[in-house]
């Protein structure tokens, strides 16, 4: 039976957190939506569909586009600005379409509460640090997301590269301290939703690479550097790790290897 269903524009890395999270503890998650562009013909629901002739001339449905969408018409229903207040993508709901859950790792710790693996922790403390590691990659989302979005767009700038190379300065650094001497998970001795969300933001950060020319024609170079690895060592090996398990490949591999191919 279905425990979750989620739209979202897709592919969506932070929509990954989920489904890595469904097959690691077996939890059945419905996915609905379509490439970013579709979604402004979508209706934005618990029942989320590309438009229909009645949902086109239903007026009180029209909202603009903010992040990611930029002044785009889309149409989000009543319900679904209830259920979700901020009015973003990824979306979850209940089965029932009662209850919504927005921002991914919220999502992600839905999943996790929903499964038969331990994901959040063994105890009161190891839950709460997987939620320190989960806020700490919220923010590195949220600071690098203004940059990515005006990489794509071809609207990016020295102050927004620098903002976004600070980020990525910031949350590196805490990873690899993290893992030191020689983790081999960021929290605990097994995997958590802490693991896979830091793959699933940094995997965000791949889409710089087959657009370095645009960097490149203001002087600069990728806010995750190509020698990460020379820096970081531990948070490069995890990625590794990460990207080549068997729970995150079937999202992640495809993805990214598409890009590095392109770059
Ligand atoms: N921190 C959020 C980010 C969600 C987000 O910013 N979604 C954007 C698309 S990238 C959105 O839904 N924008 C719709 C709008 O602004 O109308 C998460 O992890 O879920």
């Amino acid at each position: 039976m279905t425990s979750l269903r989620i739209f979202s524009y897709q592919p969506n890395p932070r929509v990954w957190k989920a489904t890595i999270a469904a097959r690691l503890g077996e939890v059945e998650i419905e996915l609905r939506g379509a490439a970013p562009e579709a979604l402004a013909d979508w209706l934005w629901d618990f029942d989320a569909r590309p438009l229909t002739a009645a949902d086109r001339a239903d007026a009180s449905t029209l909202q603009t586009g903010r992040v990611g969408f930029g002044g785009t018409p889309l149409r989000k229903s009543a319900a679904f600005l209830d259920a979700h207040p901020f009015g973003t993508v990824p979306a979850a709901f209940s089965p029932d379409g009662a209850t919504g859950i927005f921002e991914s790792n919220s999502i992600a710790r839905a999943v996790a509460r929903l499964g038969t693996a331990t994901l959040y922790g063994a105890d009161a403390y190891e839950a709460s640090r997987i939620d320190s590691f989960l806020d700490a990659s919220l923010v590195f989302g949220r600071d690098t997301q203004p940059y990515l979005l005006a990489l794509r767009g071809d609207t990016v700038n020295a102050d927004i590269h620098a903002g976004a190379a600070a980020a990525v300065a910031t949350y590196l650094r805490g990873i690899e301290r993290a893992l030191a001497p020689a983790r081999d998970y960021l929290v605990g001795k097994t995997l958590s939703l802490a693991d896979i969300c830091f793959a699933c933001e940094l995997t965000m950060l791949w889409c710089e690479r087959p657009l370095r020319a645009r960097l490149a024609a203001l002087g600069l170079t990728p806010a995750l550097s190509d020698d990460f690895r020379r820096t970081h060592p531990r948070a490069a090996d995890h990625f590794e790790r990460l990207r080549a398990h068997p729970a995150f490949a079937p999202d992640l591999e495809p993805y990214l290897a598409r890009l590095e191919r392109k770059a």
